[in-house]
C-alpha cells in the first residue's frame, strides 16, 4: 500500500480524498493555491504546499508544480480528483516517470473512450448496445449521406468524436437541415476540440441518464454496482442523481450492468469508473460514454452497497485484487443526492461567491454531507460553484425523500445565494414523487418551457 499520497484537488472531493486516506493509515499531503490557504482540505491533511495563485491554470492545473510538491515531500501516488488534471493522460504520464503512481486509468483506456466514434465501435464489436448511427466520421461530400441518415432514420443527433458531457452536439429535425447542421457541427467542432470529425446517431427522446459504477483490477476482474439515475440536469450539469433508479426493475439492472462490464473490459479497464447509458421509454438501453474517473455522484452508490468507493480506488492502484462480485454486492435501501452550488437559481445561476456567514449543517438519520464549507469560509471566485453534496437515505424512495425535505429545512447557508430553494421545490414536485421524470424534468416541469 501507499505510504503518502498527494491529493491534487480541491474542496469536497479533495476532503473525501484525505478521509479514505486517513481510514487506510495513509499520509496525506494536500496542494492549494494562495486564495486556498485557509481551505478545509489544508486543514485536515498532514502537509500542504502552496502551489500557485487562484487561477486554476496556474495552480491545480500546473503539473510541474504538483510533480514538485510531490517529490519534495515523499508520496508515491497522487489522487488527482474529479475535473482539473484528472482526465489528463499526459499528467498520468508525468506522475508515472516521476515514480509517482497515478490514481486512476490507463493512458489507453482513456484515449480508447475519449474517440466517441472508436468508443461505438469497440462497444459494437464487444455485444454493448449502442445507438443506432454511424461508426465512421461523415461529411457532406459523402455521395450517400442522405441514404445513411434516412436508413438511421430522423430526428438524427450529430455529435462531435472529440466531444463528450453534451459539447458539441446537434439535432437535426429533418433531412433539410442535415447538410447545413453537419457543416456547422464541424467547424464548431473544429473550434472547441480541435478536431472536426463528427457522426451520426439516432435522437432518442426524452431519455432517461442512467449510469453503472464499475470496478476492475488489474487482473481483469470487473464487477458492477447498483445504477445512478442522473436525468435530473441543467444544461448537461447533474442538480440531483439517486440510487436505485425508479425506472429499473432488477432483471433491466442485471441487463445493463453485465454490459458495462462488457463496456470496462472492452477497453482493459482497471480502477473505478462509470459507463453512461441512455434509456428510452421503452427501457431500451443504449451504452452513452464512459467516465474514468471517480465522480461527484459517487456517495449514493456507497450507500446502497456498502462500499467505500475512494477506498477501493486507491487499493485497486496499489494492485490490489479485487475481492468482490457484482451478483454478491446487495442493494440496499435509496440514496439521493442533491449537489448545492453557490449559485443564485433566480439569476440563471449567476455564481455567487462570498463569505459564508451563519452556517447550520443538517445531520441525523439517514444524512451523509460531503462539503468543506465552514461558518466563516470565503468562497473563491475562481472554481466551481459546488459546495456541499446533501445525500439522504433511507429503507426506501419514500423515506430518502423525507429526509431530503426536511434535511434542506435544516440546512441554512448565510451570507450567499445557493441552489437550495430549487431543491426543495423539486423535492415537492409530483412528478419527481412519483419518480416519473427525464432530462427534459427542469426546462419542463419546473421552468416551464419547452
Ligand atoms: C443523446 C441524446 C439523445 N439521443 N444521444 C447529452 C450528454 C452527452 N453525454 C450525450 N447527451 C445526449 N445524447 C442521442 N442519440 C440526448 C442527450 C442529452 C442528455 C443526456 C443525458 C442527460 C441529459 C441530457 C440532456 C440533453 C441531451
Amino acid at each position: 500500500m501507499f505510504k503518502k499520497v498527494l491529493i491534487a484537488n480541491r474542496g469536497e472531493i479533495a476532503v473525501r480524498v484525505i478521509r479514505a486516506c486517513r481510514e487506510l493509515g495513509i499520509q496525506t499531503v494536500a496542494v492549494h493555491s494562495e486564495v486556498d490557504k485557509d481551505s478545509m482540505h489544508v486543514k485536515i491533511a498532514d502537509k500542504a504546499v502552496c502551489i500557485g495563485p487562484g487561477p486554476a491554470i496556474e495552480s491545480y492545473l500546473n503539473i510541474p508544480n504538483i510533480i514538485s510538491a510531490a517529490t519534495i515531500t515523499g508520496c508515491d501516488a497522487i489522487h488527482p480528483g474529479y475535473g482539473f488534471l484528472s482526465e489528463n493522460t499526459y499528467f498520468a504520464d508525468v506522475c508515472e516517470s516521476s515514480g509517482i503512481r497515478f490514481i486512476g486509468p490507463s493512458k489507453e483506456s482513456v484515449h480508447k473512450m475519449g474517440d466517441k466514434i472508436e468508443a461505438r465501435k469497440i462497444m459494437i464489436k464487444n455485444g454493448v448496445s449502442v445507438v443506432p448511427g454511424t461508426t465512421e466520421p461523415i461529411s457532406v461530400d459523402n455521395p450517400d449521406l442522405e441514404k445513411i441518415a434516412d436508413k438511421i432514420g430522423y430526428p438524427l443527433i450529430i455529435k462531435a468524436a472529440m466531444g463528450g458531457g453534451g459539447r458539441g452536439m446537434r439535432v437535426v429535425p429533418s433531412k433539410e437541415s442535415l447538410s447545413n447542421a453537419i457543416q456547422t457541427a464541424k467547424s464548431e467542432a473544429k473550434n472547441a476540440f480541435g478536431n472536426d470529425k463528427v457522426y451520426l446517431e439516432r435522437y432518442v427522446e426524452e431519455p432517461r441518464h442512467i449510469e453503472f459504477q464499475i470496478a476492475a483490477d488489474n487482473k481483469g476482474h470487473t464487477v458492477y454496482f447498483p445504477e445512478r439515475d442522473c436525468s435530473i440536469q441543467r444544461r448537461h450539469q447533474k442538480l440531483i442523481e439517486e440510487s436505485p433508479s425508479p425506472f429499473l426493475d432488477a432483471d433491466l439492472r442485471k441487463k445493463m450492468g453485465k454490459q458495462a462490464v462488457k463496456a470496462a473490459k472492452a477497453v482493459d479497464y482497471c480502477t473505478v469508473g462509470t459507463i453512461e447509458f441512455l434509456v428510452d421509454k421503452k427501457k431500451n438501453f443504449f451504452f452513452l460514454e464512459m467516465n474514468t474517473r471517480i465522480q461527484v455522484e459517487h456517495p449514493i452508490t456507497e450507500i446502497v452497497s456498502g462500499v467505500d468507493l475512494v477506498k477501493l480506488q486507491i487499493k485497486l492502484a496499489a494492485g490490489e485484487e479485487l475481492k468482490l462480485e457484482s451478483e454478491k454486492i446487495k442493494l440496499c435501501g435509496h440514496a439521493i443526492e442533491c449537489r448545492i452550488n453557490a449559485e443564485d437559481p433566480d439569476r440563471d445561476f449567476m455564481p455567487s461567491p462570498g463569505r459564508i456567514n451563519g452556517l447550520n449543517l443538517p445531520g441525523g438519520p439517514g444524512v451523509r454531507l460531503d462539503t468543506h464549507i465552514y461558518d466563516g469560509y470565503q468562497i473563491p471566485s475562481f472554481y466551481d460553484s459546488l459546495i456541499c453534496k446533501l445525500i439522504t437515505y433511507g429503507y426506501n424512495r419514500k423515506e430518502a425523500i423525507a429526509r431530503m425535505e426536511r434535511a434542506l429545512v435544516e440546512l441554512k447557508v448565510g451570507g450567499i445565494k445557493t441552489t437550495t430553494p430549487l431543491h426543495k421545490k423539486i423535492m415537492e414536485h409530483d412528478y419527481f414523487r412519483k419518480g416519473d421524470f427525464q432530462t427534459d424534468f427542469l426546462m419542463k416541469h419546473i421552468y416551464g418551457q419547452q
